[in-house]
């Protein structure tokens, strides 16, 4: 063979296994996204089951690896329930504000007793939305990206130009903890307490960083909605979604939940206090019986669990089973809704 010869012999057997290599790529990824669409598509239909039975058990509660506020791990053990598979969606809420003529804090007033020195013009009806900023000048200042905006409600998620149109499956959000204890009782149930929630999430699996398991990407597969991309400017939605997803657009954990992770906060019954496990009961601990946070103190906060659409592996994590969210009872937000659990016989 001449150098010539050999030469583009060479050039061409390269290009071929770049080639080759390229559509195993590429059909690799096909098939990994046909997954993920069987997936969502065999969940987002039938919510016809709509709760699952969380058998009763022994779990550990917390992590070493997280906040202080999930420090000491400990014992908790706790009788069976029934929890939602599901966030409640803005159909099902709609249906609790149809029959009852349910007015949410979001869409009333604020009153002028519980923000002494707010001046009266700013007390108008409105929740707090998630506004990506132009420029951020350190991730401690969530004041950035967060804002009060009037007209903000349940029913217009971005302000009062927005509206539901093709959200029904979503998770309703701006609801308060008020808003959310009301339609649970509507329901005939209640939210879950803090532990039954990390519980549940944990799906019968023992430390696991994910409701799931150990693994991100089980199969190449998303099984979340959060955050992709620099957090809070670029959100390359890679999971498939930049806000909310409609509920059960990812795998159930263990126990055939949805959506534990990611998506929504949820609620739960308890108040917040950071150094409440290292005191708590161990057999069904409803949470203390006031609240603190010291970093607003004289501010009560109830508990949310489960992170949402903004949590990333880069800032927040709150998307792990044991990460705690707390925000006083009367705050809607864009990124907040709930689920509620049920007591009655094991099936
Ligand atoms: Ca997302
Ligand atoms: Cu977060």
């Amino acid at each position: 063979m001449t150098p010539r010869a050999r030469s583009s012999f060479i050039f061409a057997s390269i290009a071929f296994s770049g080639l080759l290599l390229s559509v195993f790529w590429v059909s690799k990824e096909a098939r990994r996204v046909v997954r993920q669409q069987q997936t969502r598509r065999s969940l987002a239909s039938p919510l016809g089951v709509d709760m699952a039975w969380i058998p009763a058990g022994k779990f550990t509660m917390g992590a070493n690896d997280g906040q202080p506020d999930e420090r000491p791990l400990h014992d908790v053990k706790l009788r069976g329930f029934w929890m939602d598979r599901y966030e409640v969606t803005n159909d099902q809420f709609a249906k609790f504000v149809e029959a009852t003529g349910y007015v949410t804090t979001a869409e009333k007033k604020p009153e002028a007793a519980q923000f002494p020195g707010v001046p009266e013009e700013k007390l108008v009806p409105g929740s707090v939305v998630f506004t990506p900023p132009e420029r951020v000048e350190s991730l401690n200042d969530h004041m950035q990206w967060w804002s009060y905006l009037p007209g903000a409600n349940w029913r217009h998620p971005e302000g009062p130009q927005s509206d539901l149109k093709g959200k029904g499956m979503h998770p309703v959000v701006h609801v308060s903890w008020f808003d959310s204890v009301e339609y649970a009782k509507w329901a005939g149930k209640r939210l879950p307490t803090e532990a039954e929630w990390e519980y549940a999430s944990r799906g019968g699996l023992e430390q696991n960083p994910y409701p799931w398991g150990r693994e991100a990407f089980p199969k190449g597969l998303w099984m979340m909605n959060i955050w992709q991309g620099q957090f809070p400017k670029q959100n390359t939605a890679l999971d498939g979604f930049p806000t909310t997803a409609p509920v059960g657009s990812y795998p159930p954990n263990g126990y055939g939940l949805l959506d534990m992770a990611g998506n929504v906060w949820e609620w739960v019954a308890d108040w917040y206090r950071p150094d409440y496990y290292s005191h708590s009961p161990h057999a069904n601990p409803e949470g203390p019986a006031d609240s603190e946070d010291p970093a607003e103190p004289g501010l009560p906060k109830r508990v949310g669990r489960g992170g949402s659409f903004l949590c990333s592996d880069m800032y927040c994590k709150g998307y792990r089973p044991s990460a705690r969210q707390k925000t006083s009872p009367d705050t809607g937000l864009s990124h907040t809704g709930f689920r509620c659990v049920k007591d009655a016989p094991a099936p």
